[in-house]
């Protein structure tokens, strides 16, 4: 049982494991253990559904580093718990789940008391501002309330990632707690640029495909580290 969280909330890379490739996934893990920089390892679903949990457990055999697993769980209080419940007993640090499913949801998962939460609140495509952006002022107050570990904002809105970071960390009788991380996929591949989102109060910026697709992931994941960090001037 995880008593404290293993994601430090500082500024970093969580590198989006999405490759179909097990064996490069293996690869990128081992190299990032020994790369420049604070990262974290984001499992999504295509290389989840490759051989299932396996996956978590040999990605935690290769590193010391963080593991999130981003099954995006939006389901029934005991479906979540039980999803979550599998991706910590196979080595996950960390589960991202929905917010909108309802505060009923989300507190089963943190009872669990397995590994941090992470909730998502805006995220990057164009359909997010439909819906999500109407509720996610309520979004934010009612998970920080229930006392989650990390919220998902989005690098392509930097304008959002300030607004509600600011709220998360107000003190303004919202529960906030400032030691919530807050993440921000979105750099390269859906066009934001490394720093927008850390230089607007984010701490880790998730990227995928412009480290994984990339001729050397591992410099191409110190390379981004890099400029994110230059972007919070004199750090
Ligand atoms: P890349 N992701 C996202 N937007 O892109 N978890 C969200 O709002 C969100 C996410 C994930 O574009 C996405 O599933 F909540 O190749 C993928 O794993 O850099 C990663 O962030 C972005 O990958």
């Amino acid at each position: 049982m995880i008593e404290t969280s293993r994601i430090e909330k500082m500024p970093g890379i969580m590198v989006a494991f999405d490759m179909e490739d097990v064996p490069s996934a293996i690869r990128l893990a081992e190299e990032l253990s020994a790369a420049d920089g604070n990262f974290a390892i984001k499992i999504g679903r295509p290389l989840e559904m490759q051989t299932g949990k396996e996956v978590i457990s040999k990605v935690r055999d290769a590193t010391d580093i963080p593991i999130v697993y981003d099954g995006k769980i939006a389901d029934i209080p005991y479906i979540s718990a039980k999803i979550a419940e599998i991706a910590y007993d196979a080595g996950a640090d960390a589960v991202i789940m929905h917010a909108f499913v309802g505060a009923d949801v989300v507190r089963e998962v943190v009872n669990l008391r397995g590994g941090d939460v992470i909730t998502v609140i805006e995220m990057t495509h164009l359909g997010s501002v439909e819906y999500l952006e109407n509720v996610s002022e309520k979004l934010i107050r009612k998970t920080a309330e229930i006392g989650v570990d990390g919220i998902v904002l989005p690098a392509t809105r930097p304008e959002r990632v300030s607004a509600l970071s600011g709220l998360l960390n107000s003190g303004d009788g919202s529960g906030g707690d400032s030691e919530t991380y807050i993440i921000s996929p979105g750099i390269h591949a859906q066009g934001a640029e490394p720093g927008d989102a850390i230089a607007n109060g984010s701490d880790y910026e998730v990227v995928g495909r412009a480290i994984y697709q990339s001729e050397d992931p591992k410099e191409s994941a110190e390379q981004i580290y890099r400029q994110a960090i230059s972007r919070l001037g004199g750090v």
